[in-house]
């Protein structure tokens, strides 16, 4: 999979994109991501990306012709599957929108700044807007990491243990069991005696229980679904 990002703060995703699976993902040739400062396709020599917005009101505006610059000059490398627009106004992000996208070639994102981006970008270009949840981030940039984060991890090959993505919470819908590891007593404190049966069948159906039991507590919206 292709990444490109636009983004007036390169700097900002750099670091989450070049450490552990996300690094490994990328050495492994399973993923490439690259950033492009939206400053390359200003209108002037100060750099200018943004403006007043029609109408009046606080805030700037990402205006039309750097975003559409810089767009056209990225697709000559071959059409996206999908471009994305990080908004806190967009659709929440769960994991079914990274298993859809974990399955695309290519994807551009846009990371919105000060008060968004110009909407007829949104009208004529983006195919998909994505929030990562109801809160206010300075920036598009931290919300695009975790997107590319949460895609990253799922392309085939790049978590060492294949299996391990699909016994991630939310994969069945549920949250996941608890786990335990080495000492089985510590302090006192016992790791359930199901887990050392050696038994898989009732080890599996004690993690379904305590995944459901889990669930119903800490987040029983998930359940009505
Ligand atoms: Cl995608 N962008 C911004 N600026 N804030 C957010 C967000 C995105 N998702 C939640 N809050």
């Amino acid at each position: 999979m292709h990444i490109d990002v636009i983004t007036v703060q390169p700097d900002l995703l750099e670091s989450p994109l070049s450490h552990s699976i996300m690094k490994r993902a990328q050495e492994k040739g399973l993923l490439t991501v690259k950033l492009h400062n939206l400053r390359q396709w200003a209108l002037n020599k100060y750099g200018q990306v943004d403006d007043y917005q029609f109408g009046g009101g606080a805030g700037m505006v990402m205006m039309c012709e750097p975003l559409v610059n810089a767009i056209e000059h990225l697709t000559k490398d071959g059409p996206y599957d999908e471009i994305i627009y990080m908004t806190p106004d967009g659709p929440r992000f769960e994991q079914k929108t990274a298993n859809t996208l974990s399955l695309q070639e290519r994807l551009l994102i846009i990371c919105g700044h000060y008060k968004g981006i110009d909407e007829r970008i949104r009208e004529h270009y983006v195919t998909r807007e994505i929030s990562i949840g109801d809160y206010v981030l300075s920036g598009g940039e931290l919300a695009a990491a975790v997107v590319i984060d949460a895609i990253g991890r799922l392309l085939p090959g790049v978590l060492g243990d294949e299996t391990s993505a699909l016994t991630d919470s939310f994969q069945d819908g549920l949250l996941a069991p608890p786990v335990y590891t080495r000492p089985a007593e510590f302090k006192g404190w016992k790791v359930p005696e199901v887990l050392l049966s050696g038994n898989p069948k009732i080890i599996d159906e004690w993690r379904y229980n305590q995944a459901v039991e889990r669930t119903r507590t800490r987040r029983p919206d998930l359940l009505d679904e």
